[in-house]
This record gives structure tokens, C-alpha cells and sequence, in this order.
């Protein structure tokens, strides 16, 4: 009994005391003084055996109990103490809500262009960045682009540079990513080539729906012995098999670029209506997807490859078209509002 009653004392003077302690080493000897191995509370403890077997089972029972509660409160001061010091060096209250943690992601016009360069670099194509300021030379003439010819019209240039004492100018943002391929095969000559070109390209239109001044391009070139339209043909069919699923159907269709011969369209089967005809495909049931071709004669000689020992392939894709496709976006320019609302849906 009188043990119970000194313990209970013990507790009061030590949560009286504790109370007051500001410091973490005022905390110290309070603990070694209550809770230590020479506090009166162990000497209790450790004299237990002692006792009466009556005695020494609520005894022991009281010592415990209150040991715990002096444990619990030394913890909830060291955090109070904690927080208050904490807030005096820093003017920090941790105890406000931390603030929303925002984490960028990248451009959905950026993660179709990585895919579609991890399709063509896992068929063994690399992926070439170049310059978007060309030369006049690399960006039509080495393509069978000559000056006064139609296509150079049909592609709206800015140009860059002042026109020189013939009223000709030559410096000119990129109408597509062909120049780095002509810079890539005078460079290396030796074929097996097989590259793929994505980036920006410039074109001096209007902007509606479905044009913008600036668009990405990914444009990829393959030149060996013996490479023809078959080749071309597999390898732009396993593209779209894997960008687009095993289901669609593609087709290929004639058509027409100064630097290929022959030159051919693809299109896939229209994911809304299946082939069956709806507005997204314009009632055709086929969507166009890119361009392609065999690599002229003159664009190989040209870059000093001789077109009666080698072949090529080449296609052009036309990236933002993809996007909209797989998501139904509708209107090109929503890409670059730069309206987040709209980019972190993807
Ligand atoms: C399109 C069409 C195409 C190419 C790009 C190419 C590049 C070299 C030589 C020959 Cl270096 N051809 N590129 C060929 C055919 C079509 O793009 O409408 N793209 C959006």
C-alpha cells in the first residue's frame, strides 16, 4: 500500500517536472532520473522480489503502469519541444498541410514521336536529329526539289536570309526532315543505311483545324544492295501493326513526290467506322497516315551513291495527325495553346 502511494507520488512530481523541460538535454536527465537504471521507479521494480507474494502483484503491476505512462509522456514533450524549437529557428509550422507536389510530364506530340522512333530503332533503324535551318540545297535541290519547280511552291517556305545580288535566297527553316537524311548519306556514303529523322518542320501557311505554321515530322531512309518496294512495304506494315494494333487493315495506293519513284500513300482502316465510312475518314473508310517511295535515282547520285548498285526506301509520317487519331482530337492547335487543362489529359 505504501508503495502505491509513493509511486503515484513519483508520477506526479515527474510529469510535474516534465512539464517544464525545454530543452532536449533537460529531457535527458529527466529520463535518467525517472526511467533510468538508479531512478527510485527501477529500484521498485528490481526489489520486487522481495515482497510479499501478495504484495509484489499489484506493486509490480502499479510500477509498470506508471513506467509506460512517463515513457509516453518523455515522447509526446520531445515532439512538442521538437515542433517548437522548429518553429522558432525557422518560422516553419509543420503543422500546416505540405504543398501539392506538381510533376511535369512530357508532350503528348513528344511521346508519339518517342514511340514511333522506338518501332523504327527496335526494326535496327537509327534514330538523327538536325539542324531546323537548312539550306535551300539540302532542303529541295538534293531532293529533285530544282528551283522554279511546282513543289517548291506547294511547300510555303520562310525564309531567312535576304535575297542575294540574283534575287535568289538559300537560308530557310525546314519544310521537312529530308535534309538531314541527304547531310546523313553524303556523310556516310556506305550503305546499309537505315535511319529515321523526327522534328520540327516549318511551313508558311495559314492555321485552321488542321494546319499549323509549325508540325513534327518523322521521316526514316533505308539504302542497301537489293532493297525494294516489298521491303518498304513489311517494314511500314509492321509499323502500323505495332503503333496501331494487329487488327487495322492498311492500304497502299499510288502517289506522287518529286524525290521517290515510285511514290506511295498508306492509310489504315478507319478506327470509327471500320472501313464503313463515317466523318473522321471522310466516308472512305481509310485514313492517310503517311508517305512513301523507292529514293529517286537522281537523289541517290546526287549524294554520290551509285543508284545501279544500290536501292532505298524512304517514307515521311506527319506526327500530329497521329494523336488526333488515336485520341479524336480534332483541332491541331490545341497542342500548342499551351492550355494545361488540355496536355495533362495524356
Ligand atoms: C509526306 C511524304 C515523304 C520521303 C518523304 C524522302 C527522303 C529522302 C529521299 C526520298 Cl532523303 N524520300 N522522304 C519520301 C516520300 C514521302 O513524305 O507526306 N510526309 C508527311
Amino acid at each position: 500500500m505504501t508503495e502505491n502511494v509513493s509511486i503515484e507520488n513519483l508520477k506526479q512530481k515527474a510529469l510535474a517536472e516534465l512539464a517544464a523541460l525545454m530543452t532536449e538535454e533537460a529531457l535527458e536527465a529527466w529520463r535518467v532520473a525517472y526511467l533510468g537504471k538508479k531512478s527510485d521507479l527501477n529500484t521498485i521494480l528490481r526489489g520486487l522480489a522481495n515482497l510479499p507474494v501478495e504484495e509484489r502483484k499489484s506493486v509490480g503491476a502499479g510500477a509498470n503502469v506508471v513506467r509506460e505512462e512517463l515513457e509516453t509522456a518523455l515522447k509526446t514533450r520531445e515532439h512538442a519541444i521538437n515542433e517548437e524549437s522548429l518553429k522558432a529557428v525557422s518560422g516553419i509550422d509543420i503543422s500546416l498541410p505540405g504543398r501539392p507536389w506538381l510533376s511535369g510530364k512530357l508532350h503528348p506530340v513528344t511521346r508519339i514521336v518517342n514511340e514511333i522512333s522506338d518501332i523504327f530503332s527496335s526494326l535496327g533503324f537509327s534514330v538523327i536529329e538536325g539542324p531546323e535551318v537548312e539550306l535551300d540545297r539540302y532542303n529541295f535541290d538534293a531532293l529533285n526539289i530544282p528551283k522554279e519547280h511546282p513543289a517548291r511552291d506547294t511547300m510555303q517556305t520562310f525564309w531567312v536570309d535576304q535575297a542575294d545580288a540574283s534575287g535568289d535566297r538559300h537560308i530557310l527553316l525546314r519544310t521537312h526532315t529530308s535534309p538531314m537524311q541527304v547531310r546523313f548519306m553524303e556523310k556516310y556514303k556506305e550503305p546499309p543505311i537505315r535511319i529515321v529523322v523526327p522534328g520540327r518542320v516549318f511551313r508558311y501557311e495559314a492555321t485552321d483545324a488542321s494546319h499549323m505554321p509549325m508540325f513534327h515530322q518523322i521521316e526514316g531512309l533505308m539504302v542497301d544492295r537489293n532493297v525494294s518496294l516489298a521491303d518498304l512495304k513489311g517494314t511500314l506494315f509492321e509499323f502500323a501493326r505495332r503503333f496501331f494494333g494487329p487488327d487495322r487493315r492498311v492500304r497502299f495506293r499510288c502517289d506522287f513526290f518529286p524525290f521517290v519513284e515510285p511514290g506511295v500513300e498508306m492509310a489504315i482502316e478507319c478506327a470509327v467506322c471500320k472501313g464503313a465510312g463515317c466523318r473522321l475518314c471522310g466516308d472512305t473508310g481509310w485514313l492517310e497516315i503517311l508517305g512513301a517511295g523507292m529514293v529517286h535515282p537522281k537523289v541517290l547520285e546526287g549524294v554520290g551513291i551509285d543508284p545501279q548498285t544500290y536501292t532505298g526506301f524512304a517514307f515521311g509520317i506527319g506526327v500530329e495527325r497521329l494523336p488526333m487519331l488515336r485520341y479524336g482530337i480534332d483541332d491541331i492547335r490545341l497542342f500548342y495553346a499551351n492550355d494545361l487543362r488540355f496536355l495533362r489529359q495524356f
